[in-house]
């Protein structure tokens, strides 16, 4: 029992930056002015959802006030961050998401 919870330590004091570094999420956040069916529209065509379950992830953001969209490499995660701002602005609506590394 000490041993495996001093391996633990030695563990993680040796690799703390090794912790799963391929994979962020993009992550939408909800806000009080964008319109559900365009919150919709934006989880279809850019994370490929069905309507299904592009609702139910929509009505999860305007719930909960955030939710995951999807789980990518780096530079596309930051891509497709980049791409739903755009065309939010584009339609006028203040929708935002940001890329997290994933833990
Ligand atoms: N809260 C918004 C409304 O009531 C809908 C919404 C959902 C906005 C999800 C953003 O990411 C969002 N019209």
């Amino acid at each position: 029992q000490d041993d495996e919870g001093q391996h633990g330590v030695l563990l993680e004091t040796a690799k703390p930056q090794l912790k799963k570094p391929f994979f962020y999420q993009v992550v939408v956040l909800n806000d009080d002015y964008t319109p559900m069916d365009f919150v919709v529209e934006v989880l279809e065509q850019f994370f490929g959802m069905n309507i299904e379950k592009a609702t139910q992830i929509m009505l999860a953001i305007h719930h909960e006030g955030k939710a995951v969209a999807g789980v990518y490499p780096k530079d596309i995660a930051e891509t497709k961050a980049q791409q739903v701002i755009d065309f939010a602005r584009a339609h006028e609506h203040p929708l935002m998401c940001l890329v997290e590394q994933k833990s």
